[in-house]
């Protein structure tokens, strides 16, 4: 049977006020280009008439500009979950322009199957190949396509020839069945495939866009000297433990988070000469990975997205044959999966924007306020870890802001599920510490000495207690910082009857 075939801005004109929309891709990789720029033009059009026109967004994780910068600045977002990392999107969700879901990135396929946000109208899939039988084989982020392509009435393929049909192969595309008869997810070793290279669905429900658009990858930052410096402490970290048997010699699969401090880690990570080739079971392949695979330090990784610059995948096209034999695509339901990562006794390493004394992490909200990006794949990886990390530089904003704070301003991981904090100064090991003994290794090893003595002021002054936790001054860091504009100027605030 023929496939239907439109332009964008016919296929983006199906798309009402307040339908729900499922996008393809996980971060910039992998996501629709043109249909979403259709849409921002068409809710504009609609505003301008006194219409309202607003989608409610879901993806597999942040996305590039041409889909969440364009529709923000349309104000065509009503809702968007689970994660993003847009500025112009930020802005929109701290001033309260867009509601904004953030969850566990391995939760939001099964959470709409769940049926938690109602019916997917649309899906919008960008697709390096689509067949007249309905395969659908995404290009460089899976995400949750599967599960919005098949519950949305219609499929809107993005068929994007800048990225070659020979992609084909490098995706793995299971779709669970969900309780009471859901089964294991037999991923024994980071390569096991368990599903289909395509996505299948009803091809009388699809819609062809043909495009041809360039990935939205940027390069990262050059490595300075704050973030080799914590590179080097992880790559120290892991020989230790390999030293002192508390981590196999043959080592373990590692995740690592997204941006420059986690490209830093895992460099650093291969230059090492005492850290045997490693595997890499995460969420985000970011190019460091690539060039430790050609180098032959990185074996194999699984991952959701490619999420590397434009050289990069590039290269990783003109190579297809070599990187097809080294990498994995999955739905980020099986790339975060908790089940997976225990068993495979995965090395999560994320990075944090606050750390408390005690090993509490907060890596969503600036101030306690303010959303940064959400919490991603952090928490999937964390809480079932073989160890899990979390890493930062000791200060931020030019040390105004000391990293480590007497308790995080917002919570999004607790000290029960983090092992280990490493900053430029050293590495704190959490495991089999109590509270006190958890905040004098955090101090001594981890913090800027311009706070060393601040913190050890609050709990001096706090009261005794399995946690000494000062209530009148938890947040007196974040309060010097919000009147004076550095967290260096702190006054302790004394109970009134004291
Ligand atoms: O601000 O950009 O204005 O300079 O935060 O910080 O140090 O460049 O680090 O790019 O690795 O991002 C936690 C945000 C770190 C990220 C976070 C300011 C700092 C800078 C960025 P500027 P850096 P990174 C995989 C797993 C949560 C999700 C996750 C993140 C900017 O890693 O979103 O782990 N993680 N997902 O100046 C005020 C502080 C600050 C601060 C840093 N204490 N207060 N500002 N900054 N600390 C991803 C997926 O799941 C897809």
């Amino acid at each position: 049977m023929a496939l239907k075939f439109m332009t964008a801005e016919e296929a983006a004109a199906l798309i009402n006020n307040n339908d729900n929309v499922g996008f393809s891709g996980f971060t910039h990789a992998g996501c629709p280009k043109v249909v979403p720029g259709f849409i921002a033009k068409r809710a504009e059009e609609e505003h301008a008439k006194g219409n309202p026109f607003k989608i409610n967004v879901f993806t597999g994780a942040s996305t590039g500009d041409k889909l969440d910068g364009v529709l923000t600045r349309a104000k065509a977002i009503n809702f968007r979950a689970p994660y993003q990392t847009n500025k112009s999107m930020r802005d929109a969700i701290n001033n309260g322009e867009i509601k904004y879901c953030d969850l566990h990135l391995s939760t939001m396929a099964q959470d709409i199957r769940y049926g938690y946000y109602g019916k997917i109208d649309y899906a919008v899939i960008e697709a390096c190949e689509v067949t007249e039988n309905g395969e659908i084989v995404p290009t460089c982020g899976v995400g949750i396509s599967p599960t919005v392509s098949r519950l949305a009435k219609k499929v809107i393929v993005e068929l994007n020839e800048w990225n070659p049909k020979a992609m084909r192969g490098m995706h793995d595309i299971p779709e669970p069945q969900d309780p009471p008869t859901r089964e294991d997810i037999p991923v024994y070793g980071v390569h096991d495939r368990v599903g289909k290279d395509h996505i299948k669905v009803d091809p009388d429900k699809i819609i062809v866009v043909r495009t041809n658009e360039p990935n939205e990858g940027s390069g990262f930052a050059p490595v300075d000297e704050v973030t080799a410096q914590i590179g080097k402490n992880v790559a120290d970290f892991f020989i230790k433990e390999m030293a002192e048997g508390r981590m196999p010699k043959t080592f373990l699969p590692v995740q690592s988070g997204v941006g420059n401090i986690a490209n830093a880690v895992l460099a650093a990570m291969g230059e090492s000469k005492d850290i045997p080739d490693f595997d890499v079971y995460t969420e985000v392949i970011q190019d460091a990975v690539i060039g430790l695979m050609e180098s032959g330090r990185v074996k194999f990784a699984s991952g959701c997205s490619l999420t590397v610059s434009n050289p990069c995948i590039e290269h990783i096209y003109q190579n297809l044959d070599f990187f097809k034999e080294r990498i994995v695509l999955r739905p980020s339901e099986y790339s975060n999966n908790p089940e997976v990562v225990r068993r495979l006794g995965v090395i999560a390493i994320n990075t944090a924007i606050e750390a408390d004394i005690y090993g509490n992490i907060n890596s969503t909200h600036v101030m306690g306020t303010k959303m940064m990006n959400g919490i991603g794949g952090s928490g999937d990886f964390t809480r079932s870890a073989y160890v899990s990390i979390f890493v930062t530089p000791s200060v931020a904003k030019d040390g105004k802001i000391s990293s480590f704070v007497p308790m995080v301003a917002h919570q999004d991981h607790s000290e029960h599920s983090v092992k280990v904090i490493i900053s430029e100064y050293g590495v704190a090991d959490l495991r089999g510490k109590c509270p006190e003994e958890r905040a004098q290794e955090i101090i001594n090893k981890c913090v800027h000495p311009d706070y060393r003595p601040l913190l050890q002021e609050y709990i001096k002054n706090a009261p005794k207690g399995q946690t000494k936790f000062d209530m009148y001054n938890a947040f007196a860091f974040h309060e010097a910082f919000q009147e004076t504009g550095s967290m260096k100027n702190v006054t302790w605030r004394k109970p009134k009857n004291a």
